[in-house]
């Protein structure tokens, strides 16, 4: 069953450069409710927690020093079909093949600093939300 919730996290690269509040604005615009917010940082063992399911990638190490590089904005949203809707709304994960408009054509740099996570499925939205927030912190 749809859960009607969606879990993503600003990453270093878009917090870094100012643009948090361009993003939010556009995830907003697109009909997406805040349920919880905040700005936070990973240490590299949390970021390898948060990424186990990609832990032997080539790429999984670099992944886990970029995301605990800087801040970032951990959000779980809610909206009707969250998931799909918001996977489409941040476009392709390498930014060279994101549509226009996108929240990753717009903002991301390259396939890893790609500005924005979003959740894959609703089993994995639950379980990303609450690595971040407390029942207690959503509303
Ligand atoms: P998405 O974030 O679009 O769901 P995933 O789950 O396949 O993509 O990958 C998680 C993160 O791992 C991406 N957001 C990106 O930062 C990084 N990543 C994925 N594929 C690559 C790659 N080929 N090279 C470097 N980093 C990658």
């Amino acid at each position: 069953m749809s859960t009607n919730k969606t879990f993503t996290m600003i990453k270093p690269d878009a917090v870094l450069d100012g643009n948090s509040g361009a993003i939010l604005k556009m995830i907003e615009a697109a009909g997406f409710r805040v349920i919880a917010l905040k700005k936070t940082q990973l240490t590299p063992e949390r970021a390898g927690e948060f990424y186990a399911v990609h832990k032997d990638r080539p790429f999984y190490n670099d992944l886990c020093t970029y995301m605990s590089s800087g801040p970032i904005v951990p959000i779980i949203l809610e909206k009707e079909n969250a998931v799909a809707d918001f996977r489409t709304l941040i476009g392709a994960t390498n930014p060279a093949n994101a549509e226009d408009g996108t929240i990753r054509k717009l903002f991301a740099k390259s396939i890893e600093a790609n500005a924005i996570h979003g959740s894959d499925s609703d089993e994995n939205a639950e379980i990303e939300g609450s690595f971040f927030f407390a029942h207690t912190e959503q509303f």
